[in-house]
């Protein structure tokens, strides 16, 4: 099921072409338009006009999150404010924030873009969407919200939070896609237990999440316990919010919408193309967005392209659920450790529940890693020669795997917070 067809399976050939096109007229509009890239594009002598490929790209200089702050609030945008029709922004757990802006055609656009994700997940106009991601200056509410009315499914815009109410409303109202972070399909899955309620008495078929990290483990579990497809999404706010990035049904990695986005996976140090299919830093290009396009934007996320053709027939490329970020990488005694390694080696250990945090304490001038990890109700009250056995089971199994010791701790099932939006389980004591 696609939503434009046309655009979604276009040829390669023709698509590059589209890309050119697009890519010229945006590097040519910010330019014209930002003083911010006018003035690189003339310290590095480059020239829009003269473009003839996509790799003539790569002259072009890199968009950070630290230049969004720089030209705090409105200094990146490419239209006058009275073109802007919505304003969203970003706060960040570190630094200040970031604001982003859209005009009316960016509005229509993003719309599509969601709509394509939502109908290659499998959900259709006679879907009732229940939107739990937060609504306000955050994206994906609505984001969401938008490219499902676009769709025309039947919206319910609940906002995250109030979980026993979302439950409620899920159950009366029939939802059939659930929309929101993975980690807080995940809690609603644990209030319906607390409630009674049997998940497959409802009529969820499908789940839609992003914003976060998660692992194939984590899909398991939510497909399992929920009675549902989970599909992953990708999006972030200073390239658009969701919609960048969606898997079809196959669940085999994310379709880039690349008539939109051009993408780049570059090695994080080198600021080189990886070889294809390898691991690297995602790096994106708008090239339609009207009021706040972005050149080269340093996503810090971590993933590969997965090159080969779909079975699904969009021609658009995958790329591999995020692997972490680059800035979210622990340096344990000067190994780089990435928290999606752990959670991935967590679900595979039976016994473990998918809830857990990571503790960084430097003690003696070491770094200390601990795992905290719940554990089903079964051991945690069993005898202690089970549990050490568990917990030697963890640690060799994390050794290997990371190529450094770290401390695990069991504790009782339920007895880690949970979260309602953007899951936080590294708590780095070091920086404090
Ligand atoms: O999280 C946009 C979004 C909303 C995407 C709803 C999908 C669904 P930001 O708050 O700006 O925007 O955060 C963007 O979140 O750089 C990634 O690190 C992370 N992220 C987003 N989606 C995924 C995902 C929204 N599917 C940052 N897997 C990004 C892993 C994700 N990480």
């Amino acid at each position: 099921m696609y939503w434009q067809k046309d655009q979604e399976c276009l040829p390669r050939p023709e698509l590059t072409s589209l890309q050119l096109e697009r890519l010229t007229n945006t590097l040519k509009r910010v330019g014209t338009n930002v003083p911010f890239y006018r003035n690189k594009f003339n310290e590095l002598k480059l020239h829009p006009e003269c473009i003839t490929s996509l790799e003539e790209l790569r002259s072009y200089p890199f968009t950070t999150k630290q230049d969004l702050r720089d030209n705090y609030p409105y200094g990146l945008f490419a239209v006058p404010l009275r073109d802007v029709v919505r304003v969203h922004s970003s706060s960040g757990t570190t630094g200040t924030a970031t604001v982003v802006g859209y005009s009316r055609n960016d509005i229509v656009t993003w719309s599509d873009m969601v709509a394509r994700i939502l109908c290659s997940a499998g959900v259709t106009p006679d879907d009732v969407i229940q939107i739990a991601f937060g609504y306000g200056l955050f994206t994906g509410g609505f984001g969401l919200h938008y490219g499902a009315e676009r769709l025309g499914a039947s919206v319910i815009p609940i906002s995250s939070g109030n979980t026993k109410r979302q439950i409620q409303i899920m159950q009366d109202f029939k939802t059939t896609a659930l929309v929101c972070t993975p980690s807080y399909a995940l809690k609603m899955a644990d209030v319906m237990m607390d409630m009674g309620v049997n998940p497959n008495g409802l009529s969820l078929r499908y789940g839609l999440f992003g914003a976060e990290p998660w692992s194939e483990g984590m899909r398991q579990e939510i497909n399992e316990r929920l009675g549902i497809q989970a599909t992953d999404n990708y999006g972030l706010s200073e390239v658009m919010g969701p919609g960048v990035a969606g898997e079809c049904q196959e669940c085999n990695g994310l379709h880039i919408n690349e008539d939109h986005f051009l993408v780049e996976v570059l090695n994080p140090d080198t600021l080189e193309p990886v070889a294809p299919g390898e691991v690297g830093e995602l790096v994106l290009t708008t090239l339609t967005k009207e009021a706040f396009p972005v050149i080269r934007y340093r996503t810090r996320d971590l993933t590969r392209l997965i090159p080969e053709p779909c079975p699904c027939g969009r021609t658009f490329v995958r790329m591999s659920r995020m692997l972490g970020r680059s800035d979210d990488m622990l340096i344990i005694k000067g190994v780089n450790v990435f928290p999606m390694q752990i959670e991935a080696v967590l679900f595979e250990i039976e016994g473990t529940e998918p809830h857990y945090r990571l503790i960084v304490e430097r003690e003696n001038n070491e770094d200390k890693l601990t795992v905290m990890v719940e554990v089903v109700e079964s051991i945690f009250f069993d005898e202690m020669k089970k549990q050490r056995a568990l917990v030697e089971t963890i640690k060799k199994r994390l050794a290997t795997e990371l190529g450094v010791g770290v401390e695990i701790k069991l504790v009782e099932e339920r007895s880690l917070e949970r979260f309602n939006g953007k899951a936080a389980r590294v708590i780095d004591k070091r920086q404090l």
